[in-house]
């Protein structure tokens, strides 16, 4: 009987719709099989190479009829990406000219591939662990640098490695325990309290693992940048302007933005979410009064508040009460429509030591220097390079798990409780860090992770 990692499966492995090439990629023991039957080289070729490219047309075998001019490479296991043989043909990059290949594969019995099941594949065959798997995802959905960075630590195999240390330093506790439990009475040289440091030592390992999560979040979501100020300083224009696009609503009557408006945007490398409010005053209606709960309710959760006052009219007494609100927050002032006259005055940000940055959403003047003063502020709280940084809530609670274990077993080694249920606690701890690295895993986990890769990954 052929079990499901027996059979050869095939996807087309490029976006759907019009391109300049797309590629159908096929993987499994028949691929040279399949390529040989239906795919005519045009110099005469003998038995095709591993990894060389070869210029010829896919036809149907059943008709000999020509579907389109094609490059493919035949890719020999095990030094490929599933560890099977692969075959990849680039055709051109239509939508029917692609299907035609898919389904002639198909005819040759090949099956179509789930989504991620080549990765899975990968992972199955030992190539690698469900760390770098899960990291493929992670790279395809990059949308930053920071956020590529972590994800090619983890393809690397460099949060794998961490991992691998963790596990080898819970081990050697376990052995220490367990020669305890064997030799009670011996005297064997068994020092108490370097056992109970050992596990100290991993759990904090473990602990600054989880700490780094929240970091990883904000690499992935991006730093949550919250535009404050009274109505009609400028506040819309101001997002509009930062994200180069049309976004928010902008007229000159007071009260115009009532609900949250977000967008994100790429600051050198950072991804910034940025959300424009309605302006602070005493609400008119029902709709703003929701509006501006909505913006005292964000405020606290916001990595950078940008308050924003209007240089033309000077800091008003609704001005100084908004920023009584938000001054024990992270805040940069904008002091916006300088193209008018400035009658702010500097000292009161001089006494209160807060930086700003002078604007026209109008003219543009000063928005380069509005995106790299958000830049500064908010890079002195980004991680730095190299660091491990967890970004993965399964692997943020598979570590809280972990977490658990390792305090339980020091507050069990403690109390001198039976040491059996110490090593038992560190055994729970080995086999949770395991799942994170895939050593141990489910039919349940493996469907979770790779449902939501794309077909042909
Ligand atoms: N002269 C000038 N007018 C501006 C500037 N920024 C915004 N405005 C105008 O001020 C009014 C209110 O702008 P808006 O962005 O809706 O303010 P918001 O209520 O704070 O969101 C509109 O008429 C804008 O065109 C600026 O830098 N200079
Ligand atoms: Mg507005």
């Amino acid at each position: 009987m052929k079990t499901e990692k027996d059979d050869t499966i095939c996807a087309i492995s490029t976006p759907p719709g019009e391109a300049g090439i797309g590629i159908v990629r096929i993987s499994g023991h028949s691929a040279y099989k399949i390529l040989k039957k239906i795919f005519r080289p045009k110099a005469k070729t003998g038995e095709f190479l591993s990894r060389k490219f070869y210029l010829g047309r896919i036809v149907d075998p059943r008709t000999e009829r020509a579907v389109d001019e094609v490059l493919a490479v035949y890719m020999k296991a095990p030094k490929t990406y599933t560890r099977e043989d692969v075959v990849e043909i680039h055709s051109h990059g239509g939508s029917y000219v692609q299907q035609r290949i898919l389904s002639i594969i198909l005819n040759e019995g090949a099956r179509l591939a789930e989504p991620g099941e080549f990765t899975k594949r990968a992972f199955l065959n030992g190539r690698i662990d469900l760390l770098q798997a899960e990291s493929v995802l992670a790279i395809i959905q990059s949308e930053s640098e920071r956020e590529l960075d972590c994800a090619l630590a983890q393809l690397d195999g460099r949060l794998s490695k961490k991992m691998g240390m963790i596990k080898e330093e819970i081990k050697t506790a376990l052995a220490l325990v367990e020669a305890q439990i064997d030799f009670p009475e011996e005297d064997v040289d068994i020092d108490h309290a370097e056992i109970k440091s050992r596990i100290e030592r991993v759990r904090k390992e473990v602990s600054y693992l989880l700490d780094s999560y929240s970091t990883g979040r904000i690499i992935k979501e991006g730093y949550l940048v919250l535009i404050v100020g009274r109505t009609n300083v400028g506040k819309s224009s101001l997002l509009n302007e930062i994200v180069l696009k049309e976004k928010a609503i902008v007229t000159p009557l007071p009260g115009t933005t009532r609900d949250l408006i977000e967008d994100v945007v790429i600051i050198k490398g950072i991804k910034v979410k940025i959300v424009d409010t309605a302006g602070i005053r005493d609400p008119r209606d029902m709709v703003e009064r929701e509006g501006i709960e909505r913006v005292r309710r964000m405020i606290p959760e916001a990595d950078l508040l940008l308050w924003v006052v209007d240089g033309s009219e000077g800091l008003l007494i609704e001005d100084i009460k908004i920023y009584e609100e938000i001054k024990g927050f992270n805040v940069l002032c904008v002091i916006n429509k300088i193209d008018l006259n400035e009658r702010v005055d500097i000292d009161f940000f001089m006494d209160k030591g807060l930086s700003y940055v002078k604007t026209s959403a109008l003219t543009g003047e000063g928005i380069s220097d509005l995106r790299d003063a958000i830049f500064k502020n908010l890079d002195r709280k980004s991680p730095k390079k190299g660091g491990f940084v967890i970004t993965n809530a399964r692997h943020r609670d598979i570590l809280l798990k972990t977490n658990e274990f390792l305090g339980r077993a020091i507050s069990l080694f403690d109390r001198n409780i039976h040491n059996e249920l110490v090593a038992f606690e560190l055994k729970e701890a080995l086999s949770a860090i395991g799942e994170i690295t895939g050593e141990v895993y489910s039919d349940e986990i493996l469907e979770e992770i790779f449902s939501r890769f794309c077909i042909g990954k």
